[in-house]
């Protein structure tokens, strides 16, 4: 069984992944009525991205007899000054993401909630994944600068993306 501890920090957790998606749907927007379609696709294959993480957060609660809350979302951002800008924030919001998860793995340590531990070491790879993904865009974006090819090149290899959901290996690896 989860402790209330545990249960309420995982719930405000479950927020914060689907915020994270509700943030990069609106750079997939963005990108999108940018007329940058390859972006628009990495954003998007981003967004399940964070579903999936919602969801095994949403999972380990249930799993455990607690109690899923669904919390209020807040607005995201709709427009940014371009494509760097964009890439940026989302590499910042993935610092604060991994922020928000290395005190979830202090929080299980201190309430020797083990099974929490190992779901959230899970967490811990995958936010040193997704600093460098995203952090890797920024790079990319700054060193294109201003040339109008560069940019519709980088597009068009970001597009290459896609979301591969979690296979069932996966989920017993949890
Ligand atoms: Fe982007 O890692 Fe979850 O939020």
């Amino acid at each position: 069984m989860i402790g209330k501890k545990m249960q309420d920090a995982m719930n405000e957790q479950i927020k914060q992944e689907l915020g994270s998606s509700y943030l990069y749907l609106s750079m997939a927007a963005y990108f999108q009525s940018s007329g940058l379609d390859g972006m628009a696709r990495w954003m998007r294959a981003q967004t399940q991205e964070e579903l999936v993480h919602a969801m095994k957060l949403f999972d380990h609660i249930e799993d455990r007899g607690g109690k899923v809350k669904l919390l209020a979302l807040t607005q995201p951002t709709t427009e940014w000054a371009s494509p760097l800008t964009a890439f940026q924030a989302a590499w910042k919001h993935e610092q604060f993401i991994s922020s928000r998860i290395d005190n979830l793995v202090e929080l299980a340590a201190e309430e020797k909630d083990h099974p929490a531990g190992i779901l959230l070491q899970w967490f811990v790879t995958e936010q040193v994944e997704e600093e460098a993904s995203v952090s890797k865009v920024v790079q990319l974006l700054e060193r294109v600068g201003d040339s109008g090819n560069g940019l519709i090149m980088l597009d068009r290899e970001l597009g290459a993306r896609v979301f591969t959901p979690p296979t069932t290996a996966d989920a017993a690896a949890q």
